[in-house]
Order: structure tokens, then sequence, then C-alpha cells
């Protein structure tokens, strides 16, 4: 049988097994963290990203609290692993290499798809800690379902628990970041039914921002609205990725989010990329986090012209995917607008003929951008 206090380090030891950098076991509790949530809905900062309003049958937000949406979890172990890669950061490519080119976010350009690549391991984790405690009194049969595994799926913010499992600390660009490691991580998660001793929980990373507010001030379209708060709806990740439609017009008063969103095609890395724990960040050796040809700066004329059978081929196996056909074109035709350059304008008005409502109009706009540029 084993004791308690062997249970922390046996997790521990299987999940670097499994491949996870990082592990911590936070217990489950209504976090400060968490009681902001409901103000954050409230104030409809999630956008069009209906899941996150979620409730259960007595009407409370999902994700508030695992209280409301996994009653029977006890403990939350929380793995995460490197996906940083010898690639330069966004920030850094020099403009001649920039130039007619997109940026897809580092995390998405990868060979397989971080949901499948992380939650395999979290199965593996599962089943041999399910193997280690299937044979001790932590884990009788009667008491239900004693792990659950989740990559960004599960109806909590993966974020909070990460802190309190001692993975790092919620930087001001909310970003869980890593003494170490830095920020490129993803995150797993599994819920267990057992009470794993709170001796053995790590204890919250600490802050270590301080006084830097690079990410802030980096922002194009200051959706760090606050130090660790952020606008989604503002957010370039959330705009080419998740915003279906025409990317909204100008707001009275803000800038115009289409020219803010650069040559940004799928996500943006631009708050971590200037933050200081990610200056020395390792790279990963793992094969499934490597760029796919084609996808770092990939030349804009590609993605927005293309098809749907080349796209189901290009991104089978990639969160790119998620963006849809659409989606990636808009975007394309977008950053095509803020490149500035004439050489697009003739592939730009046959695209604002296009079938495909919301490219035709980004492309129209993306028009009269480069036409309005001085030569
Ligand atoms: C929805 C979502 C998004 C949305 C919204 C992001 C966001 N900040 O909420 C969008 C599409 C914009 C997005 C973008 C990205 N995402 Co995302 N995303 C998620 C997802 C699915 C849910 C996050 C969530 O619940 N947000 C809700 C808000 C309220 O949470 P939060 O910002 O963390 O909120 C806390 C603070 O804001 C604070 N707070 C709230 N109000 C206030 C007010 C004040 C005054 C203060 C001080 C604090 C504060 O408390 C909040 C908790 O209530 C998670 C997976 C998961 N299930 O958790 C992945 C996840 C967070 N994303 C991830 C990644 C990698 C990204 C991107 C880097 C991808 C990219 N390159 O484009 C960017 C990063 C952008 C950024 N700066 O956050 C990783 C993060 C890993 C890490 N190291 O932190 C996660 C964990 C996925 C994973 N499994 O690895 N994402
Ligand atoms: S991901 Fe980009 S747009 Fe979103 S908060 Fe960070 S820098 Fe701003
Ligand atoms: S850039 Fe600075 S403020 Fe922003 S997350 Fe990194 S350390 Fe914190």
């Amino acid at each position: 049988m084993i004791l308690s206090a062997d249970i922390s380090a046996t997790i521990h030891q299987a999940a670097r097994d499994a491949g996870f950098e990082l592990c911590g076991i936070a217990p489950v509790r209504n976090f400060g963290e968490l009681q902001l949530f409901p103000d954050w809905i409230a104030a409809n900062r999630h956008g069009e990203m209906k899941y996150m309003e979620a409730r259960n049958q007595a009407g409370d937000l999902k994700r508030a609290s695992l209280a409301n949406s996994a009653p029977w979890a006890r403990s939350v172990i929380v793995c995460a692993i490197n996906y940083n890669t010898a690639q330069p950061y966004s920030t850094q490519v020099p403009p001649t290499e920039a130039a007619g080119k997109g940026w897809i976010s580092r995390y998405a350009w990868s060979q397989e798809d971080y949901h499948d690549a992380v939650l395999r391991r979290l199965r593996q984790l599962e089943s041999s800690l399910g193997d280690l405690l299937s044979s001790t009194d932590h884990c009788p049969p009667a008491t239900g379902p004693c792990f659950r595994s989740y990559v960004d799926t599960g109806p909590f913010i993966e974020r909070v628990y990460a802190k309190y499992a001692g993975i790092g600390w919620i930087g001001k660009n909310t970003c869980v970041i890593n003494q170490k490691l830095g920020s490129w991580l993803f995150l797993g998660v599994i819920l267990t039914s057992l009470e794993i001793p709170a001796e053995a929980a790590a204890l919250p990373a600490p802050d270590r921002c301080g006084t830097c507010t690079r990410c802030i001030a980096a922002c194009p379209t200051q959706a760090i609205v606050a130090p660790g708060e952020l606008d989604a709806r503002l957010c370039i990740s959330y705009l080419t990725i998740e915003k279906r439609g025409d990317i909204p017009q100008p707001e009275e008063g803000r800038k115009d989010l289409r020219a803010e969103m650069g040559r940004h095609v799928f996500g943006c890395d631009i708050c971590q990329d200037v933050c200081p724990w990610n200056r020395k960040a390792p790279v990963t050796p793992a094969e499934e986090f490597q760029p796919r040809e084609g996808l770092v700066n990939p030349p804009l004329e590609w993605l927005a012209e293309m098809q749907p059978e080349e796209f189901r081929e290009t991104f089978r196996g990639s969160p790119i995917r998620r963006a849809k056909l659409t989606g990636l074109r808009r975007n394309a035709v977008i950053a095509m607008g803020n490149s500035g350059d004439k050489k697009f304008v003739p592939l730009l008005k046959r695209l604002s003929q296009d079938d495909d409502r919301i490219v035709a109009n980004s492309a129209e706009w993306a028009l009269e951008r480069v036409e309005a540029q001085d030569s």
C-alpha cells in the first residue's frame, strides 16, 4: 500500500515519465482569481466564446468553481510541457523576411495538434496512476471516476489551478510563467476524486513580474486592460482564431482592430515575445512541436487563395483548423492590407469579388488601405 506522503512524489515521477517537464497538485478551493470570473463574463469580455458562459443546473457559472462543474473532484493535477522551438520570436523577424508574409503563433505551427499531444501524455499518466493506486484504499472503485483528463476543454480555468499547483505565476499578460522555462507552456489537467494530502501540495509560485509592464505596452490592441486582465474581444488571438464573420470596424475613440492585427494570421505571441522571462526560454526536442514546413512566415497569397481541399490537407491534425478556411483567408487578406505592398493590388481586386462574403469584405478594406499608401 502506498502511504499518503508518497503519493505526490509518485505522481511527479509518473508525469516526468509521461514526458511533462512540470507537474504540481492543487487542492480544490474557491481561489480569489476564480471569484473575478463572473464579473469578467458579465462585462462580456469573452465576446463570442459562448461556451465560457456555460452554467450548471443550479444556474451557476461552471468555470467559476469546480464545485459547480465537477463537485466530485478533490484535487487537481496540473502538468505543463514546453513547446518552444528554435525559431525567431515574431518581434525579432527582420522586416525583409516579414514582407509579404503572415505570422502563425508559435503554438500552432506544430506537427501535431497540442490537444492530442498533451492528452496522449495525460492518458499515459492517468493509466500509470490508475495502476499504482487502484490497489490502495485511496481509490475504492465505488467512489466513481478517479481521474479525468482535460486539455483546454474542461469547464474550469486551467491557469488558476496551475498557479496553485506551483507551475508558475499568472503574469500581467495573463499567461502562466515558470521561472526556469518561461511561458511557452501547454497545460494539461487531471481532475481526481483522490484527496491528495494538503501538506503534499505545492505552494503557489511567487509573482515575479515586479514593476515590469512590457507586455501591456507592447500589445498592439491594448487588450491587456489592467495587469492580469484581458479583454478577449480586443486580443488578436481571439480575433484571428475565435471571431467569426467580419473583424469589427473601429468603434468611437478606438483604433481600427484590422489595422492593429498587423501580419497576424493565426494567434498572437507579442505579449510573450517581449517578456523578459522568455529571453532564455529553453527549446523542446519533442518532434510533435517542431514547425510544419511552410508555416513559419507563410506567404500571404498562399493562405488568401487557399481552397477547401488544400486547407483540409495542409491543416489535418493542426489547431489551425479552428479558424476555419474563411477565417484564415480573411486574416491573410487583412494582413495584405496592412503590408502596404502594392504587389497585392491585383489579387485583392480579385478577392473583393470572392464568393465568400467575409473574404470579399476584408479584401475591399485591404485594397483601400494599400491604395491609400504613398507609392
Ligand atoms: C479562452 C482562452 C483563450 C482566449 C481568452 C484568453 C484569456 N486570457 O482569457 C483567447 C482566444 C484570447 C486565448 C488566447 C491565448 N491563449 Co488561450 N485559452 C483559453 C482557455 C480555453 C480558457 C481561458 C479562460 O478561462 N479565460 C477566462 C479568463 C477570465 O481567464 P484569465 O484571463 O486567465 O483570468 C484570470 C485573470 O484575468 C484574473 N482577472 C480577471 N479579472 C481581473 C481583474 C483584475 C483587476 C485582475 C488583477 C485580475 C483579473 O482572474 C481571472 C480568473 O477569473 C484556456 C484553457 C482553459 N480551459 O483554461 C486556454 C489557455 C489559457 N490559452 C493558452 C494559450 C497558449 C493562448 C495563447 C498564447 C495562444 C496564442 N499564441 O495566440 C493566447 C495568449 C493570449 C493571452 N495573453 O492570454 C494556454 C496558456 C498557457 C500558459 N502558459 O498560460 C491555455 C491554458 C491552453 C492550454 N491548455 O495550454 N485563449
Ligand atoms: S496575444 Fe497579442 S493581442 Fe492578445 S494580449 Fe497578447 S499581445 Fe495583446
Ligand atoms: S512582460 Fe513583464 S509584466 Fe508582462 S508578463 Fe512578462 S514579466 Fe510580467
